[in-house]
């Protein structure tokens, strides 16, 4: 059996995730809190999540190649990566990556500001009874290390916003008259950039925990509602609700 370590709610966790799912590779999944996942990945020789142990005892230490790991079980047509879009499938699969840190940022300085009592929650979705009691004690050292480490302040929001909005553009302008990213179906570049916005999306059918949306403060719900109504959040939001919901 593979075993995929992970910060649940992690948009990079739920890429691997999906393709995993979509590929039927059976997986046990082994969540964690940010910062004492390192403490699960270091000694397999790693340092994010997601992480995946595969049965022959190989590691794979990033999400794309989990990705491309997880396609190699697939064949046509359901294939993640068609071989002639490759190039083109693994240049949008690396601003998916962009995506993912600029909305991760944006998404923390919302969360902190203004849902910090949900932070928790977020981050003990899936983690062992044990390390829930560990992280709870250690949760204001958690989050000041995601704050530094990811640079978490007014400034960072700022870079990071203007560069998400730059590279949705980007996206935007690829999707016009169009459903999907690269060529004439669901890819690898549609499940890369769904999951990596999806933490400012909040799409139905997310592999995990994410707050209630509804329920956010004012300042939550119009970030949400300025990326949905976006053609790179509609195409989030279609990717989830019609691709997503069946590989659960
Ligand atoms: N390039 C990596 C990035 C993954 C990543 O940034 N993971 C974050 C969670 S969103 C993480 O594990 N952070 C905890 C740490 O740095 O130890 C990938 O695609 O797998």
């Amino acid at each position: 059996m593979h075993r995929l370590i992970t910060i649940r709610a992690s948009h990079f966790c739920e890429k691997a995730r999906w393709a995993l799912d979509a590929a039927g590779v059976k997986y046990v999944e082994e969540s964690h809190f940010p910062l004492l996942n390192r403490a699960f990945t270091v000694p397999k020789g790693g340092v994010t999540t997601p992480l995946l142990v595969c049965p022959d005892g190989k590691v794979l230490k990033d999400s794309n190649d989990i990705v491309r790991y997880a396609d190699a079980h697939l064949t046509a047509p359901s294939k993640l990566i068609p071989q002639e879009w490759e190039g083109d499938i693994a240049k949008w699969m690396d601003k998916a990556n962009q995506i993912g840190i600029h909305s991760r940022r944006v998404v923390y300085f919302h969360l902190f500001k203004y849902m910090d009592s949900s932070v928790y929650e977020t981050l003990s979705d899936g983690v062992g009874t044990l390390e829930k009691v560990v992280g709870w004690s250690l949760l204001p050292l958690i989050k000041f290390a995601i704050k530094k480490g990811l640079r978490v302040d007014e400034r960072g929001h700022n870079i990071s916003k203007e560069k998400l909005d730059k590279l949705l553009d980007e996206v935007d302008g690829q999707l016009e008259g169009k459903q999907y990213i690269v060529g004439n179906g669901f890819s690898a570049a549609d499940l890369a950039v769904a999951s990596l916005l999806a933490p400012i999306i909040f799409p139905p059918f997310y592999g995990a925990h994410l707050p209630d949306f509804r329920e956010s403060p004012p300042q939550v719900k119009a970030l949400v509602e300025q990326y949905r109504a976006r053609p790179s959040g509609k195409h989030c939001m279609a990717m989830f609700s019609q691709l997503r919901k069946s590989k659960l």
